[in-house]
């Protein structure tokens, strides 16, 4: 990538489409291409203007254009989206009428990748995905392997398989949005961890958001791990058109089959990558030696360890691996994150539970529970998981544009417990929440923020909603909640 060097990028007039993470990796790297790079964003505020002072700053052949979202800049030959833009945006319409592709940052990323590039092991799914690609890359590293944990995860694919450091192999964390625009992407590897509604609104159905999901395990060349206990991610396998001889591996929490990873007296062990697999099975590592050794988490140890082998990794670096990753190896607050315990009532938080899925894994683990909900419902609906909890809650408060869902779904299925439904959308809005729940709450009772919604209605993302969390905590806990409106 020296200077004067020619590449098939030079002049090519690309449109990059958002101002994020990602957008960013890609205009840099496509600019450093000889590329002549327009970057568009919706957004206009300090934030983005000094982002897009620094990159043009830096970035030879970048524009970046604010305020705009809907108009294909003139000229564009390609169009390269941050994975948050629904495939519905204006500005996608705009490049059909006018020919043009449009792919995504990690589509981009498979196509710079240099000969004898690091294969990737992919990890997509509903929940766990950030916490099972992290123990991969820690099982990887055990077996002395150079990787690298990117993708959804929040290092942009584009910057690793660009740069200098070379790697034997990548953990590679895909999001339904990324696997959307990425055609071509063919792991050596993949998982789908689980499949429930989430994002319905940017893929239009669960159908889309499912073929979206499977198209992670196209091309693949080894094998398609999948969930024995979601049927669903088996179909995907079925469907996926993938290289001769790549096998299907399931995981389960009980004791595997042939061709399986599972659970036989508290030992995680391996019938797929042995010799003789009907009558052998590999003991990988005990279930203490995960990181906590919760069946969802002992879960995502087995797809890790079934991607692991897949690549040729020892048993021992599985179990190494295991125990060397500690959940807070990349610390992810706001993801069940006890903040304080105020009159005998324990307050967690657990904003990251943006979907009720993830909302459901965290009320299991409570009871009684007071739990605060509520936000932007992306499509989802909410009767299962008010029904899979009603017996655990004591209390329930409501908040955010689509309460009125997740209300009704409590009328339907938990008609005697007592719900607060709070209209307010200012600032002191989850200090009134904190004190509701409060108010709900009896002594060995946990409050829980757990709100199975996105934020943004709200705040500027679940990172906000969690620190309001626990700054309204706090303030309850200093005697100082009196709210005197
Ligand atoms: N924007 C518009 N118009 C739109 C949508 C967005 O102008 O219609 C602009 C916004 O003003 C903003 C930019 O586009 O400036 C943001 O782009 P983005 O939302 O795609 O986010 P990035 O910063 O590029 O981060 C993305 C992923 N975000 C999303 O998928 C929403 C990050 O995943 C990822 O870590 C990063 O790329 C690197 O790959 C985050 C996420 O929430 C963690 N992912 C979802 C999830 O895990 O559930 C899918």
């Amino acid at each position: 990538m020296g200077s004067g060097q020619v590449t098939p990028w030079q002049d090519r007039n690309i449109t990059v489409a958002g101002l994020g993470v990602s957008g960013i990796s890609a205009a840099r790297a496509l600019a450093g291409l000889g590329a002549v790079v327009t970057v568009v964003d919706g957004g206009d505020s300090e934030g983005h203007r000094a982002r897009a002072a620094e990159l043009e700053a830096e970035a030879k052949g970048v524009t970046v254009r604010l305020g705009d979202a809907e108009t294909l800049p003139e000229g564009t030959e390609l169009v390269v989206t941050s994975p948050g833009w629904k495939p519905d945006s204006p500005l996608f319409a705009a490049a059909a009428e006018a020919g043009v592709e449009v792919v995504g940052d990690v589509e981009i990323a498979w196509r710079l990748r240099g000969e004898n590039a690091a294969p990737w092991l992919a990890i997509t799914g509903t929940n766990g995905k950030t916490t099972t690609t992290q123990m991969l890359a820690s099982i990887l590293r055990a077996a002395g392997l150079e990787t690298a944990a990117v993708g959804n995860i929040g290092t942009p694919i584009i910057d690793v398989v660009t740069g200098e450091e070379q790697y034997d192999v990548l953990a590679v964390e895909l999001s339904s949005y990324q696997l959307h625009w990425a055609p071509s992407v063919r792991a050596h590897s993949a998982a789908v961890l689980n499949l429930a509604p989430d994002h319905l609104d940017w893929h239009g159905s669960m159908e889309a958001y499912a073929a979206d999901k499977g198209r992670i395990y196209e091309g693949n060349t080894v094998a398609c791990v999948y969930n024995v206990a979601d049927p669903a991610t088996e179909r995907l396998v079925e469907e996926a058109d993938v290289e001769e001889g790549c096998r299907a591996i399931g995981f389960t929490l009980g004791a595997p089959a042939p061709s399986m990873l599972g659970v036989v007296d508290g030992i995680l062990v391996d019938r797929a990558f042995v010799q003789n697999r009907q009558k052998n099975a590999q003991e990988l590592a005990s279930v203490e030696d995960v990181n906590p050794p919760a069946p969802h988490n002992i879960a995502n140890a087995l797809a890790a360890a079934a991607l692991a082998r897949a690549f040729g990794v020892e048993p021992r670096a599985v179990r190494d691996g295991l125990r060397d990753f500690r959940p807070d190896f990349r610390p992810d607050a706001h993801r069940v994150a006890y903040v304080d315990e105020v009159d005998g009532v324990r307050y967690v938080d657990d904003s990251k539970a943006t979907n009720t899925h993830a909302a459901e894994a965290s009320l299991a683990a409570f009871e009684p529970v007071v739990w605060i909900a509520g936000g932007l419902a992306k499509g989802a609906t909410f009767d299962e998981l008010v029904r899979k909890s009603a017996k655990r809650l004591r209390g329930v408060v409501l908040m955010g544009a689509d309460r009125a869902l997740i209300a009704e779904a409590l009328a339907r299925h938990a008609p005697e417990v007592p719900v607060t439904d709070l209209e307010r959308t200012d600032t002191g809005a989850m200090l009134a929440a904190v004190r509701e729940a409060a108010r709900l709450a009896e002594p060995g009772d946990t409050v829980l923020l757990a709100p199975a919604c996105a934020s943004m209605d709200m705040f500027a993302n679940y990172n906000k909603r969690g620190d309001a969390f626990a700054d309204a905590v706090r303030e309850l806990a200093s005697g100082s909640a009196a709210d005197p409106a």
